[in-house]
């Protein structure tokens, strides 16, 4: 036996205790004082993160570089993970996967001290190195909080530690010569334990809180609309009316069904996509667009030059490679904002210059050719999207400005939190989804969706079905229904807003007794037909035809 080994066994009673219970609860309460030390030094960062800008959460930081180095065998798992949902679970995972580890940096501790001290700093060390990788991070205060972290870490692992007598200070012996200041001794180590686990439980919330609701205050504050304001702050931005408005929908556009997708989507419903953990939080005082790469010069705008460029207005119906057929991951909604093609003439393209790679203040970055723009048969008004329904672009769909292109799937082209857009070559830079699988060049596939009905049981007559078609943007010009793989049924479409969103389309069925399939399929402007090839999602996106099993009563 070495010398700081004997605190491992310690006397429980007057009576001498069995040295192995008295051993293994030695090593519970040393796991315990590590979760609870690592709990602590979490929620330092979370708080600090929470509380001041330029600091990412480290835990956040710690899931982003997971997901970034996720081996590409995982690319299928990854891509679907970044569901609002998806992104809680990778945020409990990392936070579970510390309180873990610093079981085992309590009990290493327990042996020495100096193996839990090391321990603390290598956790610590990981936070802040993952912390670096955000643009957004400001190295010195990350540096700093990541001092702070490991000083509480450490802090609270030794007072816990020595609080439950199981200190694995060299030669340090600790006494409990009898049962009762034992018991004191055990009461002590949960009050001490207790409180630490509290604070770190409420500065840990708090600091998440802080976190999670950073980005939309940072984005109400610009335009002086924060929540409950009495006349509010003075805002610190206007966006000016459009020049080119986009018609407000007509009747014509809606098809009065119970249950059908609204032809606008709300922007509170519009689905939600992305690789950021936590909303990035953008000042738009100092937020900018810069323009560079390939082009004759350089341009950088701000917020308010942005904005006084001439704004449209279009809608645009948006979609996620990733959404299988049938699925939710597909909005349409009024964009608005300066057209991209009028800033990449301030800067001047080159003609050399065959691809866009636009990237968020994040670092995410998207690519697009440069001829889609310029189509000479079709030129495509892709928008510096500014607004959406009319509403600031809200934070978690890219406030201040994001990139919608018409026809193009959201991983290739849709950047949210834009702040740069390079002018490259197709062969030089290959966007955040190329590496890990996913298609170069990835317009839009044609699809249609069953919304209606959307229970598995009807009652036989008349049956409304119905849904949504989409083609950005070559337009929807068909859609047909058939059930049970019979006759293709023509269904009647509602006015498209644009070739370059969704439609509506509704077909009424006479149902029949019994259990029936049935199907969707569309025709985009050019008369392809969707086809009923099934794909899935990865490479280039989901085909085949949606069906749903539907049970006559
Ligand atoms: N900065 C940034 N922009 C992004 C992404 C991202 O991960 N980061 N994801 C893209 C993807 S894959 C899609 S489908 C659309 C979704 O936009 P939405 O969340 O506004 O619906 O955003 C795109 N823009
Ligand atoms: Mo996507």
């Amino acid at each position: 036996m070495t010398d700081h080994s004997t605190t491992r066994v310690r006397p429980s009673s007057a009576t001498p205790a069995q040295p192995s219970s008295a051993a293994s609860a030695g090593r519970i309460l040393a796991a315990l004082s590590g979760v609870l030390a690592a709990a602590a030094a979490l929620a330092t960062g979370e708080l600090l993160a929470g509380l001041l800008n330029g600091i990412p959460s480290p835990i956040a930081s710690v899931g982003s570089a997971a997901i970034d180095f996720a081996p590409p065998g995982s690319k299928d798992v990854v891509v679907s993970l970044f569901g609002t949902n998806d992104k809680a679970a990778i945020l409990v995972l990392v936070t579970v996967a510390v309180l873990a580890l610093g079981a085992v940096v309590g009990m290493l501790a327990r042996r020495r001290l100096a193996f839990g001290a090391w321990s603390v700093v290598a956790l610590v060390a990981v936070g802040g190195l993952a912390s670096l990788r955000d643009p957004t991070a400001v190295g010195p205060l990350v540096v700093v909080v990541a001092a702070l972290q490991a000083g509480v870490g450490l802090q609270m692992l030794a007072i816990l530690l020595r609080a439950a007598g199981v200190s694995g200070r060299p030669g340090r012996q600790v006494e409990l010569p009898t049962a009762a200041s034992a018991q004191r001794a055990r009461r002590g180590f949960l009050l001490q334990a207790g409180a630490v686990g509290v604070l770190a439980l409420l500065g840990g919330a708090i600091g998440r809180a802080m976190l999670n609701g950073r980005a939309a205050a940072t984005a109400d504050s610009a335009f002086g609309s924060g929540p409950g304001g009495t006349g509010g702050a003075a805002p610190r931005v206007t966006i000016p009316q459009a020049v080119d408005p986009a018609p407000t929908p007509g009747p014509d556009a809606s098809l009065s069904v119970p249950g059908i997708t609204p032809v606008v989507v709300p922007n509170d419903q519009f689905y939600r996509i992305d690789t950021a953990l936590i909303t990035p939080s953008v000042d738009i005082a100092s937020w900018s667009l810069r323009v560079f790469g390939m082009v004759d010069k350089e341009v950088r705008l701000n917020f308010q030059e942005l904005v006084q460029l001439p704004l449209v207005e279009r809608y645009v119906t948006i979609a996620c490679v990733s959404n299988e057929v049938g699925g939710n991951l597909v909005g349409n909604a009024k964009w608005t904002g300066p057209k991209l093609t009028d800033v990449l003439a301030m800067a001047g393209v080159q003609s050399g210059a065959t691809q866009i790679v636009p990237r968020s203040v994040d670092g995410w970055t998207a690519g697009f050719p440069t001829s889609w723009l310029h189509d000479p048969a079709h030129p495509r008004d892709a928008i510096i999207a500014v607004k959406m329904n009319d509403a600031p672009l809200p934070a978690d769909h890219g406030f201040p400005a994001r990139l919608i292109v018409p026809g193009l799937y959201g991983y290739v082209s849709a950047t949210k939190w834009l702040t740069e857009i390079e002018l490259t070559t197709l062969e030089a830079i290959d966007a955040y989804w190329v590496p890990r699988g996913w298609a170069k060049e990835a317009p839009i596939l044609t699809q249609s969706r069953i919304d209606v009905p959307s229970s598995q049981s009807v009652p036989a007559g008349p049956v409304a079905v119905a849904g949504v078609a989409w083609a950005p943007d070559r337009g929807i010009s068909k859609v047909e229904v058939r059930v049970d793989s019979g006759a293709w049924q023509a269904a009647t479409l509602a006015t498209e807003l644009s070739a370059a969103t969704w439609v509506q389309w509704k077909w009424v069925w006479q149902a029949t007794g019994g259990q029936h399939i049935l199907e969707v399929r569309a025709t985009d402007g050019t008369g392809e037909v969707q086809t009923d090839r099934v794909t899935p999602p990865n490479p280039d996106g989901a085909r085949g035809h949606h069906q749903i099993a539907v049970q006559v009563v």
